[in-house]
């Protein structure tokens, strides 16, 4: 599928030695340096499902994810970064339905305004943009392997027209190790979260469903051996991953809303494919929530970034909103928020371009070495982009001295904000 147009990252002067990023993986629940030593850093970023508007819970996101990406090229890495569409699944069904429209009118539709939104927010593009649709052929390939190898199981459908695949987790000794999380935990909230504990036949209530059978009224696909149908959520991010970055890459990453079931499922999955760990580390963007709380399409309680932009709010000032919050940190969204980064924009540009000699004259190893310095510092140790931001904010405070130019280069290349 086709991905959206990524603006050019300036060239920055980089003052000398820095240290390898930094961020926090769930897994390992420790923060660990992510720097390849091949050069080449891969990432995999869970993509929207198509069926309502961008909020900024999903911009919170896939901003955390260009600010890693940010500093792994200004560290001089060559970056893969993969990013999916969930272009047919349950919900976007259910909505079409709901709202009398096709599913697939719908899923263009969203998909064209989400492209829109992540150009204006300055977002880089991902090199593969894959529809779950377009990796059916890879899923229907993957779950004739699992079953063949004994790791997956067949059910009929209730109407006995057609059998649904499972994947049989009692075989995976790694099921787990993503979120570290109790069964009881599992269980709690794997029915909310699109699986179906209670399907009678299954070995165990929580293992994930890898092909459906083909349903009357349901879009369906040929499944050769599998029969019409079509694959299970989990099964997309596992091929689609496989397919474009291999059987083991650096970084997978999403909402924390995604650690269980979707990246332990995802990644237990390809365990049972490939006999390799799936992500290096797996790096959760918190929730963003709206008066207490979660923001999310279902609950419908959604500030949208395409209605701000329809509103003449500046979508830099939404950006300079989400990068004031840590991405560990789950927040709410407030107007005074935006507020805040409307009037912080306007104080950066108000100084932006030119020259302004410091005290003593000089200029290129001046202040703004130190602050960009100081900006990349922030960023590698896990992403902090508040006090990036805060660095930035004293430099323009104190006068903005030395190379103004090369700080708003380096504010636009590190943090994506144009002034
Ligand atoms: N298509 C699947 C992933 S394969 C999906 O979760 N789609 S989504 O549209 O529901 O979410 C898109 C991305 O935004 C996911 O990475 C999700 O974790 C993230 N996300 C959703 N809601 C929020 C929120 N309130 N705060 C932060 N991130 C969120
Ligand atoms: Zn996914």
């Amino acid at each position: 599928m086709r991905t959206w147009t990524s603006a050019a990252v300036p060239e920055i002067a980089g003052p000398g030695e820095r240290g390898p990023l930094h961020v926090y993986d769930t897994a390992t629940r420790s923060v660990r340096p992510v720097h390849p030593e091949s050069g080449h850093a891969r990432l995999y970023v869970c993509g929207i499902t198509p069926y309502d508007a961008t909020h900024m819970g999903h911009a919170a996101t896939y901003v955390t994810f260009d600010l890693l990406i940010r500093a792994w090229l200004d560290a001089g890495l060559e970056v893969t970064y993969v990013q999916n569409v969930t272009d047919v699944d349950e919900p976007l069904l259910e909505r079409a339905e709901r709202d009398g429209v096709e599913w697939q009118d719908l899923a263009t539709g969203q998909i064209a305004l989400f492209h829109e939104d992540m150009e204006a927010l300055n977002v880089l593009a991902p090199q593969h943009y894959v529809g779950a649709i377009e990796g059916i052929p890879d899923d229907v390939t993957a779950v004739q392997r699992l079953l063949a190898a004994g790791t997956a199981y067949s059910l009929p459908s209730e109407d006995g027209t057609g059998e649904d695949v499972y994947l049989d987790l009692s075989t995976q000794p790694t099921f787990g190790d993503v979120s570290g999380w109790t069964r009881d935990q599992m269980l709690e909230v794997f029915a909310e979260r699109g699986g179906d504990p209670d399907r009678p036949g299954k070995r165990d209530r929580l293992d994930p469903l890898l092909w459906r059978a083909h349903r009357e009224g349901e879009p369906h696909w040929p499944g050769e051996s599998l029969g019409e149908g079509r694959p299970g959520w989990h099964i997309e991010c596992t091929t689609i991953a496989l397919r474009y970055l291999g059987e083991t890459f650096d970084i997978q990453g999403g909402g924390t809303d995604l650690i269980f079931p979707h990246h332990e499922m995802s990644a237990v999955q390809s365990r049972a494919l490939t006999g390799q760990a799936f992500a290096s580390a797996y790096v959760h963007q918190a929730m963003v929530g709206l008066d207490g709380e979660k923001m999310s399409k279902s609950k419908g309680n959604l500030v949208i970034v395409s209605a701000l932009r329809r509103d003449g709010v500046d979508p830099m000032a939404i950006r300079l909103a989400l990068l004031g919050q840590h991405y560990r940190q789950p927040w709410d969204w407030t107007p005074q928020i935006l507020q805040d980064a409307v009037d912080r924009l306007a104080a950066w540009r108000a100084v932006a371009g030119g020259t302004v000699s410091t005290a003593d004259g000089t200029t290129g190893v001046g202040p703004e070495a130190s602050v960009i310095g100081t900006v990349r510092a922030a960023l590698a140790d896990d992403l902090d982009s508040p006090t990036a931001l805060r660095v930035v904010d004293e430099w323009v405070g104190a006068g903005a001295p030395g190379d103004r130019a090369a700080v708003g280069a380096a504010v636009d290349a590190l943090l994506g904000v144009r002034l």
